[in-house]
């Protein structure tokens, strides 16, 4: 390539232009992106791809998938403001590059990019799973991601880690919502390793064919069917293996309302809501809320020991 592309034009011509005008366009995206990026000075800045991802058919519904249109614009996303209608402010969320840590009790500390870390774990795959939010909606998405185990295989945690604290990121500048100082930010929670392990475990990176739109938690969050939907954070920045049980964002403001557990139950009541029946979105009829929202096959052995079914498996 000619002498002077390689240094002044590389900063100011787009990435794609300056393959191109390098003439490096046919080669590997991820070598020309590597390549360029290290010229440049800065962390690589490539959204993760791969969408549609391979879908794996283990995973059936027993309704219908919620509309698009529906599960991205009614969404839970307390930095970008309390109420349900807070998917255009969330525009604001600037998601690639996006620098995720794994830390604490591993052999592998880790910061790297979203994409990058996507790759390291492999390729993503399309699941069909029920999402019940503890305030009695719920919905029925096709998640993409990548199975939650591989990350914990990567990170290696040592023999004393049971648990993994997972954290949204923290800018007030760009999520109003941040700003409210009696919420204790950032959005923490938590699960053990043996439940990053399970086989439902995603770690989501894809609704309806294409990577999160912003408001459903971009790039990376967490899906985990048979919990509250309030367990599967969003917008990871970081994952700390630990021995002591995270306490998570809601769990800190209101203890009684909000446990470790969460696991979805209809015969233990939330403070505030009867968990028993659910709406699901775009439907004004009710239906019956499952034991495990319907999962108990896959998980109920995680709790065996816990004394079964009951008042823990909420708290
Ligand atoms: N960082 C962060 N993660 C979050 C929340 C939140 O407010 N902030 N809300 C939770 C709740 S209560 C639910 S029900 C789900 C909602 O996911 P959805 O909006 O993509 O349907 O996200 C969870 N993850
Ligand atoms: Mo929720």
């Amino acid at each position: 390539m000619p002498q002077h592309m390689a240094t002044d034009e590389a900063l100011f011509l787009s990435r794609r232009e300056w393959l191109k005008a390098a003439g490096l366009a046919g080669i590997g995206i991820a070598a020309g992106t590597a390549g360029l990026s290290a010229m440049m000075g800065r962390a690589s800045a490539a959204p993760i791809t791969g969408f549609p991802a391979t879908p794996n058919d283990s995973y059936v519904l027993d309704r219908a998938l919620t509309a698009e249109q529906e599960a991205t614009t009614y969404t839970n996303f307390y930095e970008f403001g309390s109420s349900k209608t807070i998917w255009r402010k969330a525009q604001k969320l600037e998601t690639d590059p996006w620098m995720v840590s794994i830390d604490g009790m591993v052999e592998e500390e880790l910061k790297i990019d979203a994409a990058e870390l996507i790759t390291k774990l492999g390729s993503q795959e399309e699941r069909l799973y029920r999402h019940r939010c503890v305030e009695a909606w719920a919905m029925a998405v096709p998640w993409a991601g990548v199975p939650f185990s591989k990350l914990v295989a990567l990170a290696r945690p040592t023999s004393g880690a049971k648990y993994i604290r997972m954290e949204t990121f923290y800018d007030p500048s760009v999520a109003p919502g941040q700003k409210q100082s009696w919420y204790p930010w950032p959005y923490v929670e938590g699960i053990t390793i043996e439940e990053g392990m399970n086989e439902l475990a995603l770690l989501g990176t894809g609704m309806y064919g294409k990577g999160l739109e912003k408001q459903n938690g971009a790039p990376l969050r967490c899906v985990l069917p048979w919990k509250y939907g309030f367990k599967g954070i969003k917008s990871i920045v970081k994952f700390t293996f630990t021995d002591q049980q995270p306490v998570s964002f809601w769990e800190q403001l209101a203890k009684n309302e909000y446990g470790f557990w969460a696991n979805v139950n209809p015969e233990v009541a939330h403070p505030r809501w009867s968990q028993a029946t659910e709406r699901m979105l775009g439907s004004d009829n009710r239906v019956p809320t499952l034991l495990y929202n319907g999962y108990e096959e896959q998980v109920a052995g995680l709790y065996a020991g816990m004394g079964g079914i009951g008042d823990r498996l909420f708290r």
